[in-house]
């Protein structure tokens, strides 16, 4: 039998904050068809924005690793991240230009500052690679569970919708993810009593982020 690692230790713990945010009404809405498409737009203009701010913080993840992993393939993971986040950026613009959305003049809203906010903290140097790396980890697997959902078997996600959930539903993302989570697993198994506290400190805060997150898209309608 395979011993469970840390992170799936935390999710089991924290089950009923991670089904709020992978589960949330706003991806339940997606799913069943009934959502508002002005929500919609709220989330995509927004996320935008979110994923602007997370690509310094992916660099500063990638800068730790360098630093402070024995592990090369660890690099190799965080740059496969970085250079999809490149065509991410490439398909907000385009999606936006398809939904008749201009994305210079969106203005960050509460949650979204907050979050990045957070992103903010986490760049910092003295933050070690193994709580980074968490939080990371945290960030993307709730976007893979949240909108694998909306392909699931009996989903009525609407068609013009599909899209924006294969870019985080699809096998390849759930696998990048996979990796992510057992480099974290890996290192927080080696990690400090002080280093575990602040990586669970850091995956509860993201957890959290991510509910205000999608309340705000909803709120919007
Ligand atoms: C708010 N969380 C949010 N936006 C994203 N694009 C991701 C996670 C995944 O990259």
């Amino acid at each position: 039998e395979k011993k469970i690692g840390m992170t799936e230790a935390w999710l089991r713990k924290h089950r009923l904050l991670y089904t709020g945010a992978t589960r949330h009404p706003f991806i339940h809405s997606i799913r069943d068809g009934t959502i508002d498409i002005a929500a919609f737009k709220t989330w995509l203009a927004q996320d935008y924005l979110f994923v602007r701010a997370f690509v310094p913080f992916a660099a500063s993840v990638l800068i730790k690793a360098y630093k402070e992993s024995d592990d090369d393939t660890d690099i190799e993971v965080i740059l496969g991240g970085i250079a999809s986040l490149k065509d991410e950026i490439s398909w907000f613009k385009s999606e936006a230009n398809k939904w008749g959305i201009s994305l210079s003049n969106v203005v960050p809203q509460k949650p979204n500052k907050n979050y990045c906010g957070l992103l903010e903290s986490l760049m910092r140097p003295e933050v070690e690679y193994t709580v980074a790396i968490t939080a990371f980890w945290a960030i993307e697997a709730v976007y893979q569970e949240s909108f694998a959902h909306c392909l699931e078997e009996g989903s009525q996600t609407p068609e013009e919708l599909k899209e924006a959930c294969e870019r985080w539903g699809n096998e390849g993302f759930a696998q990048y993810c996979q990796s992510l989570q057992k480099i974290a697993n890996l290192r927080l198994q080696k990690a400090s009593d002080d280093e575990l506290k602040n990586a669970e400190v850091a995956l509860l805060s993201v957890l959290e982020h991510e509910v205000e997150f999608w309340n705000m898209s909803r709120a919007s309608v």
